[in-house]
């Protein structure tokens, strides 16, 4: 039997011939990643439902040399959920979507253990009757998972408030290269017991063991919110006067930035009415959150403000949203004008107006023509920067973007990860002697770098 028709039959032994696909038609969503830029073709897909199944495609993708693939929503934007366009031996995409237990919401402790494989809104979903949020949320809750978020130490709209996916856990459970099974569930808010695994698997995009469950904190739901979007004259009066709002507004729980041309696509593609008279260079779009109505507090702090501005605030649940997706709907938009150009940076933010003013032009003399659309999540100085007209495969303003922000003390990842698009700028951005040890990590706990090869480390030397 040929290596490839060892493996396959392994891979029906351990979860079932209906969940090995193999079809092309079948694998083909399995294949591609969300933003269309990165693709390859797997030998198989295989979908996992228990931590033992997950253990036995694992030994049988080991005993077949098959490199493996965790993936969850397949909604990352850096092209490391999807296999490798080349790669020389056989490729096993594992799905973790049928990974979805959810226990019931710990209410005394506000905390709860669920699968890798729920979806963000389904955990939120969970959780909103016991009273909890949860501490991250980004707007491809349907679809990302909580295995993803942890994998890609997902940020998003509120890590001001509560920090990145790091900080939510408490413990994980995770299935190495060998086939052995590292587990601190429950975990413990306070425990000092040695290297913390879970945090050293926050943020390892798949490359050191496949996550099958976490045990998250919850956050206290609050009850009432309220928005407001400013237009601003340039970015430095928006990032200046983020940073008033979050020393003046402690009820502050996002902080977002986006601009003219950002806008304008995003209401071409979804035909929302503008939300001013007048266009203005920056939009700064602020949430507060409390357990009585904060439009009053939140009226009053952009009252306060120290810098010219037009306002709209949104109290109702309807007008809320109509802002929100403003800003949220610009991913999409972005996507639908081509294959884009994503770099995820954050900057020092004594630096980041200085940045904003510097990138757009850079872009437009490396490839002239192009279109940057900038936003993103203003209080830790992450810009997102999309980039639409060079050919997928042209990397020259991915270079030109991530030097500028190497040279101005910034990091290339603030959120989205390294992935398989980064991966020759992770020595540029933290140095010989920190990939160095990053890759004597791999080598002990995935000797053969069988999972995820070529994500966030370059393979061989
Ligand atoms: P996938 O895309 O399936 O995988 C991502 C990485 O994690 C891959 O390297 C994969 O191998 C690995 N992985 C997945 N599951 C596991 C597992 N169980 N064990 C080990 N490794 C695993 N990201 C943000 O940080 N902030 C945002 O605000 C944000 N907004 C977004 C908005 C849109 C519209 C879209 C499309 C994406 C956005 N993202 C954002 C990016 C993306 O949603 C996140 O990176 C998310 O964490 C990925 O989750 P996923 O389940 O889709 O993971
Ligand atoms: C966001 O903040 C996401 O909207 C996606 O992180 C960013 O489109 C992107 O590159
Ligand atoms: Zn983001």
């Amino acid at each position: 039997m040929s290596r490839d028709a060892t493996l396959l039959e392994s891979l029906r032994a351990a979860v079932g011939e209906s969940h090995v696909l193999t079809d092309p038609d079948l694998r083909a969503t399995y294949e591609t990643d969300w933003t269309r830029r990165w693709r390859g073709e797997a030998t198989a897909v295989v979908r996992p439902s228990s931590t033992d199944e997950v253990v036995a495609v694992l030994l049988a993708c080991a005993a077949a040399g098959a490199a493996v693939i965790p993936q969850g929503g397949n909604t990352g934007l850096v092209g490391g959920s999807v296999p490798r366009t080349v790669n020389d031996g056989p490729q096993v995409v594992l799905s973790t979507l049928r990974l979805r237990e959810m226990q019931p919401i710990d209410a005394l402790a506000g905390e709860v253990i669920v699968g890798a494989g729920v979806a963000l809104a389904a955990l939120q979903a969970h959780a909103r009757p016991a009273g909890f949020g949860f501490g991250v949320d980004l707007a491809a809750r349907e679809s990302a998972t909580i295995g993803g978020m942890i994998a890609t130490n997902a940020g998003g709209i509120h890590v001001l408030r509560h920090g990145p996916m790091r900080a939510q856990l408490l413990g994980l459970e995770a299935v190495l290269a060998d086939g052995s099974v590292v587990r601190r569930l429950p975990g413990m808010v306070k425990d000092n017991t040695g290297y913390p695994l879970s945090s050293l698997f926050a943020g390892s995009e798949g490359t050191l063991a496949v996550i099958t469950r976490a045990h998250l904190r919850l956050v206290p739901l609050k009850a009432r919110r309220a928005v407001a979007l400013l237009g601003l004259d340039a970015a430095g009066t928006a990032v200046a006067l983020a940073g008033e709002l979050r020393r003046s507004l402690p009820q502050l729980a996002a902080a977002e930035l986006f601009f003219d041309a950002g806008l304008e696509l995003v209401l071409r593609h979804t035909g929302a009415q503008p939300p001013f008279r007048a266009s203005h260079a920056a939009y700064l779009l602020v949430e507060v959150e409390g357990d009585h109505d904060p439009t009053g507090v939140l009226t009053d702090a952009v009252a306060a403000a120290s810098v010219p501005l037009d306002a709209v605030i949104a109290g109702d649940e309807a007008g809320r949203g109509r802002l929100w997706s403003l800003r949220e709907r610009h991913t999409e938009a972005i996507s639908a004008e081509g294959v884009a150009h994503k770099l995820d940076v954050a900057l020092p933010m004594a630096r980041l107006a200085e940045f904003i003013d510097r990138v757009s032009l850079l872009v437009e003399e490396t490839r002239p023509g192009s279109a940057t659309y900038l936003y993103g999540h203003v209080c830790e100085g992450n810009m997102h920067v999309g980039i639409i007209g060079p050919a997928p495969d042209d990397e020259a303003v991915d270079d030109a973007v991530l030097r500028l922000t190497i040279e101005m003390g910034g990091t290339v990842s603030a959120e989205h990860g390294i992935g398989a698009a980064k991966v020759g700028w992770l020595e540029a951005d933290r140095g010989m002697d920190d990939v160095a040890a990053m890759r004597a990590i791999k080598g002990a706990l995935d000797p053969g770098w069988m999972l995820n090869p070529g994500v966030l480390l370059r393979e061989g030397g």
